[in-house]
């Protein structure tokens, strides 16, 4: 297909493919468009229950399609505040924020805002010959699309500053060991599992999945008292589910559960 962005909704998995693979995925304005249109509608289909975000081709994403940006001695400098402002922030706050999983499978080379996207999914799988490159800094720029907040937090400051200071080619294997990622996988098992793996979060308690996700999202800003404080917020909330209700009495009757996302 020649559709930038290839869209489809199963078993509760909303499954998003970026599908630029001569240029290994990288942004333009139509992908763009696509990417903020497959979040809305992965948003607003209460069948839903999870996202999976994957790349075809050799690479997951290069980033900002460069091809797109008019650098020719004497024109005008392209706004790039604008663009962040317009399309990457929007997409990045829109991945961030649903309310089920999501889970990246990294099926090749992640650089730029490519590689900040990943990060900012749930769970991050990558087949063991991708790799992750904050390629910012060798063309001038400053690593966006959330990497200055998730990468400190996620490999520590030290890390942080060497990968997006240098823009060297991190593995898959070492973004593993750093804790950058949640798990690298062999190559050819990657799509399936990483498949399996949202199929199995789109059948868990999916109110309970969202309010995790609030909870540790807001913890990078809260101190222990304030994070106790929302943890009894949250735990109302959850408690009124009834998924809440089915787990319990599905471990009381030990039987498997059959949760509803309700
Ligand atoms: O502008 C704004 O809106 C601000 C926002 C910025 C967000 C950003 O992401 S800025 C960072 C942009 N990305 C990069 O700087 C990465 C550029 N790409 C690379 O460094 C390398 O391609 C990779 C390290 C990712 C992969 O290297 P390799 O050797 O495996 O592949 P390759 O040969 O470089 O790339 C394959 C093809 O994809 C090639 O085209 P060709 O020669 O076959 O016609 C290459 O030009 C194209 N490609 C790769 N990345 C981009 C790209 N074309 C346009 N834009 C790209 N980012």
């Amino acid at each position: 297909s020649e559709a930038p962005l290839l869209y489809t909704v199963e078993d509760g998995v909303a499954r998003l493919t970026l599908n630029r693979p001569d240029n290994l995925n990288s942004f333009n304005a139509e992908l763009h468009a696509e990417m903020r249109q497959a979040l809305k509608a992965a948003r607003q289909d209460e069948s839903v229950r999870a996202l999976l975000l994957t790349g075809n081709g050799r690479g997951f994403c290069a980033g900002q399609d460069l091809s797109d940006r008019n650098v020719a001695p004497g024109a005008e400098a392209p706004d790039l505040g604008e663009s962040l402002e317009k399309r990457y922030n929007p997409m990045l706050r829109a991945l961030r924020d649903l309310p089920f999983p999501t889970v990246c499978a990294v099926n090749g080379v992640a650089a730029g805002a490519g590689a900040n996207i990943a990060m900012a999914c749930d769970i991050v799988l990558a087949a063991r010959s991708a790799s992750f490159i904050q390629a910012f800094c060798k063309i001038g720029l400053v690593p966006d699309s959330g990497g200055t907040w998730t990468l400190p937090r996620l490999v520590g400051m030290a890390r942080a500053k060497g990968l997006a200071m240098l823009g060297d080619k991190l593995s898959a294997e070492q973004a593993e060991q750093w804790g950058m990622i949640w798990k690298v996988v062999d190559d050819e098992l990657l799509a399936d599992e990483a498949l399996t793996l949202a199929r199995h979060l789109a059948t868990q308690p999916t109110r309970g999945l969202a309010l995790i996700k609030r909870a540790l999202h807001a913890s990078a800003d809260n101190d222990f008292d304030a994070q106790l404080d929302l943890e009894r917020d949250l735990q109302r909330l959850a408690g009124r589910t009834n998924d809440y209700r089915e787990g319990v009495a599905a471990f009381m009757e030990k039987r498997k559960p059959s949760f509803k996302g309700e």
